[in-house]
């Protein structure tokens, strides 16, 4: 479905769109014509997506569209949800950091494969003195900052709506696994805006990706000049110590902590600092909450989900099958308040909780990462349901009740975990 949308978007095999395709994943412009005068269309794209060529040429886009990979990490350990969406099993996480390879990927269309050597970070827009175009070693030579962060999909826990609402939402149904835990590394964009003489009238700033084979195109998102020159919104180029990977947006992503998903920018070309309030899809009909309970502002359908909301969930399949007998029973809990501080679980539907332990991070400022929980349990043989409930240290808990939006985004009820025990 997104690689349909992706060629639709970008009419691939129709010259231009080829070209920016090639371009988008990393390909030089003397490359392109090479391969395109040697082998057309064809070699063009089994060069972008690392594919053998094809021993048949393709005869229509059915073909070509099944050439571009979604990622390119292994799927083997996550939860598919299809085009290019793929959940983490939680369960595979004892440790607070989320290795790479077990990291959630969502993609709106499809991974990129950037060349570092050709790429460029163009900062412009009628709120900057000093228009830039940064390359890769341009920013690795800015003072850099290493923190840990949680990230989470906006439509984390989407599948609740209709699991414990009974109301579906529009959307990839998502478990509990839209969310991980990484070490990043990279520049402040308060540094790269001030390097740009950002001015006092500077309203938004557009983050823009390199998706469509074109910052024009590209996957995009509004934030408030107050939050991009937040010394936490980073310009990451590593993950847990290794350059970022191609899936999580190498060369350079946006991280913009506590704040959904969606507005940390993977394979980012171009950033846009503007003196008006920017409105573009995912300010307006996406990214948005839509529903009786959220009066719309400004250009937008309904209210602009930005700051994600306090959740947890238990590090278990869904349903767990466990053994009999005290079982030790983990999970995770992240707000953009935090740090978590407290955790309770019940087995009875929530007429009586307990407390769990809470684990922080002990390195450095722990504010943004999420945090490990863990509860002995009795398991006897029957069937049961889990609830946990987290707190964090400015008092936000998870509600018992959110009201209903179209989009499924923010669920953050206590989420019912089934168990079955031999
Ligand atoms: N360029 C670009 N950036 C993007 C996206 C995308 O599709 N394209 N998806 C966004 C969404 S919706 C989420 S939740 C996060 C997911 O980051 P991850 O794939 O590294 O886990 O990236 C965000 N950044
Ligand atoms: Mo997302």
């Amino acid at each position: 479905m997104a690689a349909e949308r992706l060629a639709r978007q970008e009419h691939i095999g129709e010259g231009a769109g080829l070209w920016q395709f090639a371009h988008g994943r990393g390909m030089t412009r003397r490359r392109f014509l090479h391969l395109l005068s040697a082998g057309g269309a064809t070699a063009v794209l089994a060069s972008c997506t690392g594919l053998p060529l094809p021993t048949a040429a393709p005869t229509g886009a059915e073909e070509i569209r099944t050439e571009a990979p979604l990622y390119y990490k292994d799927p083997a350990p996550f939860i598919d949800h299809g085009s290019g969406n793929l959940e983490a099993r939680l369960e595979n996480m004892e440790g607070l950091i989320t290795p790479s390879r077990h990291f959630f990927v969502r993609n709106n269309s499809a991974s990129l494969d950037v060349d570092s050597a050709d790429w460029r970070l163009a900062i412009e827009g009628d709120a900057v003195a000093n228009p830039l175009s940064l390359a890769y070693d341009d920013i690795l030579d800015m003072p850099s900052r290493t923190f840990v962060s949680y990230l989470e999909c906006a439509g984390n826990h989407r599948s609740m709506f209709d699991l414990v609402k009974g109301q579906a939402a529009e959307g990839t149904q998502w478990g509990t696994g839209a969310v991980s835990n990484g070490r990043w590394t990279g520049t402040a964009l308060h540094d790269v805006l001030v390097r740009a003489g950002i001015t006092d009238g500077a309203v938004s700033v557009l983050l823009v990706g390199l998706d469509s084979g074109s910052p024009e195109e590209g996957f995009r998102r509004v934030m408030p000049v107050e939050k991009a020159m937040d010394k936490d919104t980073l310009l990451a180029y590593s993950l847990n110590g290794e350059p970022l990977p191609k899936d999580h947006g190498f060369p350079l992503r946006a991280l913009a902590p506590g704040w959904v998903g969606a507005a940390s920018i993977k394979w980012l070309g171009r950033i846009v600092v503007s003196t008006k309030q920017l409105w573009t899809r995912n300010n307006t009909t996406s990214y948005t909450l839509i529903g009786d309970a959220y009066p719309p502002e400004g250009e937008s359908l309904g209210k602009p989900v930005a700051v994600q909301t306090i959740k947890s969930a238990l590090a278990l399949p869904r349903p767990a099958d466990l053994a009999g007998g005290e079982q030790r029973i983990h999970g995770f809990a992240q707000s953009p308040a935090g740090p978590v501080e407290k955790v309770e679980w019940s087995d009875d539907f929530g007429a009586t909780w307990n407390g769990a332990t809470v684990i922080e991070p002990s390195e450095g400022d722990s504010r943004y990462s999420w945090a490990r929980f863990e509860f002995m349990w009795d398991a006897r043989p029957g069937e049961y349901t889990i609830m946990t409930r987290a707190t964090d240290a400015a008092g936000n808990s998870q509600p018992d009740e959110i009201p209903f939006n179209e989009k499924g985004y923010l669920f953050n009820q206590p989420v019912p975990h089934p168990i079955r025990v031999a």
